[in-house]
């Protein structure tokens, strides 16, 4: 496939598209690529066979798209991210090559229930949550907008974990998404490279060597081989390329040792090698410092900076045009070290001087942020760093050297400012700041929403800001509108095409014209039907995944999301237990029928998410069990929510929940995926939530709570959580319940400190937003019951949010920052 800087070849002639060329075709490629016949077949063989007769449309389109690329010889984009959260391909391939249909005729044609093997899929879960599913969308809207893109990153043999719930708690096994082989994948050995760790740094031999060109003499050497994955675009305009690096042995077996009866000895190395790329951190906010991640961190970018500049030089023939050709974007500060590894490529093995290196490093690297969180902001030990990449040490000093000079002659700043701006926390043990070295090495620092770009410039990067005002831009997140719409919300995708014909499938902003639709009882009826056949198939799943009863009828509401103190699942759990004792102080009132779903992973070591996990599991089982509130409310926790899950979950809510502290959440994109489905949204003033509300209008999303900076304000002046839990009632004896063991009987003290922080401290406002959020939630009750309201607002979410598409997102990417046309 390596076609690159090769004449055009002749290529194959255009696949016929009919159902019975296709069933045809399936049935040759379990024939001769699977080895079976039709009858010996299992439902693993016909997925394969499926996957293999759409992957060779893909091909053919992939070919072109690379040769197109090559012929245009202009600018690439390189996405460098630790995590890509796919999920499942099939159908996002079938359906952009629009080749879905077909597909299905072929199998009915053939007795294979396509629904079926599509469910044996695996779900690629290289992805923690946000950061990652926005890596995939990102992908699929590049090829789809035609920017000529690789996605670099690892490929884990064990993703995220699978999460089994066991007596409430959260269990971690490892999923092996790689059992049954991977179909959409090409081993690439011809394009690996070697990645060194540790040894000693010399002066150069070279005679004529520059002054800052040195010698890096690893002590350990590893292989990185790329596994390449063709991700189509809509309508199968282009075809780019995710380029995943698996890491292998130097020799795999070292054989002296084997010979000389030391076994074990002899796959000592082989089996350190390929634990770097064994397993994907499964933490999301408060990064484990261990030092195999560090080195992921530079195995990973390391081979990709290799890749990059090996290409760049073979096509271009000269080291200095590479900002004009490369613009490689940095997912978040986890490739950061990349910045440090081209300078080194730039120094050391193409001796150019150290003000040009930086000049092209810094044209060449854009930086996204995705959090302010100060636990999250990503810092390595000094000595450990040294230790693990000793010429990298240097680099980051050198650059220390001019980011401070540049600091200091400017005249800007006192000594604490500057301390801020070093890329060395010096504060305590020696660290060497991720973010500061990203934003230093790159032209375009960007936000991932208008209030976190604006958060931002006020706090983390306020003195690099100063320093260089131009840098920091926003980039207000998306999310692809075929997987999350047309894909997985097959009912309400063919409703809006009856009534506005097909143009919002090439541009989202067209669905503007449902507005039209919004008070049309007619239109409200197939809408409503639409939303209850998408809630009763979640409930029919449901039912035999986890034995839940649900009624379909009931408002469904949904906080599907990673478990963290900031996303304040405690908070609606809180409510939750508040509203239960108010259903069963007032029985005779008018209430909502309501199923209160939660679904998200811990991360292994968050001890208070995992025991809001238990919680959420505690409170249900007892309100499950109450035949006072039986149909008035149900909780359920949806164990291993993972891309799938959240393909069935969000067509079926009637409400978002996305209520975390203001100011924390960078974006959010989980809040766009309901909106677009047509659930209203009840949430803070925070990430993107903000610009959504003046997109689809105040009066059609139920906001609440502080703002970002009332919080601000409410943490300064010195908050006291214990005057705000005494006037309200609800809260208090909600929180005096769950701190008591009403809801852990076995065990009374289970929740004492978790209640105790909200007492204590309070650091995420639970307590200063209770209020605001039980009236909100009165309010959805007050607006369910009026059915055709209801609706009218739901429909008005999915006209008005064709903005939030990745397309656009991507576009001003390209425009701004990559300068792509
Ligand atoms: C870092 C170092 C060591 C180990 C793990 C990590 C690590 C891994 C993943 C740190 C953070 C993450 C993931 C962060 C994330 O998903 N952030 C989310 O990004 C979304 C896309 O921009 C936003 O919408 C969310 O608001 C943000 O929380």
């Amino acid at each position: 496939m390596n076609l690159e800087g090769k004449a055009p070849l002749p290529m194959p002639a255009p696949r016929q598209v009919d159902p019975q060329a296709l069933a045809h075709e399936i049935v040759e490629r379990l024939t001769y690529r699977i080895g079976k016949n039709a009858t010996a077949a299992k439902p693993h063989d016909w997925l394969h066979a499926v996957i293999l007769s759409i992957r060779d449309r893909v091909i053919d389109a992939w070919i072109k798209s690379t040769q197109k690329t090559y012929e245009e010889q202009g600018r690439r984009v390189y996405y460098l991210s630790l995590e890509f959260l796919i999920g499942r391909l099939m159908r996002d391939a079938a359906s952009n090559m629009e080749m879905l249909d077909d597909v299905q005729a072929a199998l009915d044609s053939l007795g294979v229930d396509l629904d079926i093997i599509a469910e044996l899929e695996p779900d690629a879960a290289l992805g923690n949550g946000g950061l990652g599913r926005l890596a995939a969308c990102f992908m699929e809207s590049m090829a789809t907008v035609d920017v000529p893109a690789y996605g670099y990153g690892i490929r884990y043999v064990n993703g995220m974990f699978r999460q089994e719930i066991s007596e409430g708690w959260q269990v971690e096994l490892p999923e092996t998404w790689l059992a049954h082989g991977n179909p959409w994948e090409f081993e690439r050995r011809e394009a690996s490279y070697e990645i060194g760790f540790g040894g000693r740094v010399d002066p150069s031999e070279d005679e004529n060597a520059s002054l800052h060109q040195m010698r890096w003499r690893p002590a350990e050497r590893v292989i990185a081989t790329p596994y390449d994955t063709p991700i189509v675009g809509w309508r199968g305009g282009r075809v780019n390329t995710l380029r995943l690096w698996e890491a292998q042995p130097i020799d795999p077996i070292l054989l002296d040792r084997f010979n000389a009866g030391d076994h074990l000895g002899a796959l000592a190395e082989s089996n350190r090698a390929e634990a770097l790329t064994r397993v994907l951190y499964p933490a999301d906010s408060s990064p484990a410092g261990q030092e195999l991640r560090l080195r992921q961190e530079y195995f990973f970018s390391s081979a990709s900076l290799q890749d990059i500049v090996r290409r760049h030089v073979q096509y271009f023939r000269d080291i200095h045009t590479l900002p004009e050709k490369a613009a490689i974007q940095l997912n978040d500060t986890h490739p950061a070290v990349a910045v440090a590894e081209l300078m080194r490529i730039l120094l050391d093995d193409h001796g150019l001087d150290f003000d040009e290196a930086w000049d092209i490093t810094r044209r060449t690297f854009s930086y996204t942020n995705h959090t302010l969180l100060p636990e999250a902001l990503e810092s390595w030990p000094v000595p450990l760093f040294e230790r693990l990449l000793p010429r990298h040490m240097q680099i980051v000093y050198a650059i220390n050297s001019r980011l401070l000079g540049e600091a200091r002659r400017s005249g800007k700043f006192d000594d604490h400012a500057i301390g801020t701006i070093s890329l060395i926390d010096e504060g305590g043990e020696r660290r060497v700041r991720m973010g500061n070295l990203a934003f230093a090495g790159s032209h375009s620092i960007n936000g991932v929403s208008a209030l976190h770009t604006d958060l931002m410039k006020q706090t983390v990067f306020a003195d690099l800001h100063r320093l260089y005002p131009a840098r920091i831009n926003n980039k207000t997140n998306g999310v692809t509108f075929r997987r999350w719409l047309m894909q997985c919300n097959h009912g309400l995708f063919e409703l809006i095409r009856e009534a506005i014909g097909d143009r919002f499938m090439d541009d989202p902003e067209a669905l503007r014209e449902l507005d039209r639709f919004a008070a049309d009882s007619a239109f409200q009826d197939k809408f409503a039907a639409v939303k209850h056949a998408n809630k009763a198939a979640l409930s029919n799943l449901l039912r035999q995944r986890v034995n839940a009863r649900i009624d379909p009828s009931a408002l469904f509401d949904i906080q599907i999301k990673r478990i963290h103190e900031y996303k304040r699942q405690f908070l609606n759990i809180i409510e939750a237990v508040s509203l239960y004792d108010q259903i069963r102080s007032h029985p005779e009132k008018d209430w909502v029928p309501r199923v209160k779903l939660f679904g998200g992973k811990a991360a292994s070591s968050y001890h208070n998410a995992k025991l809001i996990i238990k919680l959420a599991n505690d409170v249900a089982r007892a309100v499950n069990h109450d035949p006072a509130v039986q149909g008035l409310l149900k909780i359920q926790f949806v164990p291993n929510y993972n891309v799938s899950m959240a393909e069935m979950m969000i067509p079926a809510a009637d409400l978002s929940e996305q209520i975390s502290t203001a100011g924390m959440e960078a974006s959010g994109t989980g809040n766009m995926k309901f909106a677009v489905n047509g659930a209203l949204t009840i949430g803070t003033l925070d990430g993107a939530n903000v610009e959504m509300r003046d997109h689809v209008g105040e009066e059609n999303i139920v906001i609440f709570g502080l703002t970002a900076a009332q919080v601000n304000e409410r943490r300064a002046k010195g908050y006291d959580p214990r005057e705000v839990i005494a006037q309200s009632r609800e809260l208090a004896q909600a929180l005096a319940a769950i701190s008591s063991g009403v809801f852990s009987p076995d065990d009374p003290t289970r929740y004492k400190d978790l209640v105790q922080g909200i007492y204590d401290h309070d650091w995420f406002m639970v307590a200063a937003d209770f209020e605001s959020y039980s009236s909100a939630q009165r309010r959805v009750d007050a607006l369910w019951q009026e059915p055709s309201r209801w609706i009218e607002m739901a429909v008005h979410n999915v006209a008005r949010m064709g903005w939030f598409s990745s397309d656009r997102t991507i576009r001003e990417y390209a425009a701004d920052i990559w300068k792509v046309p």
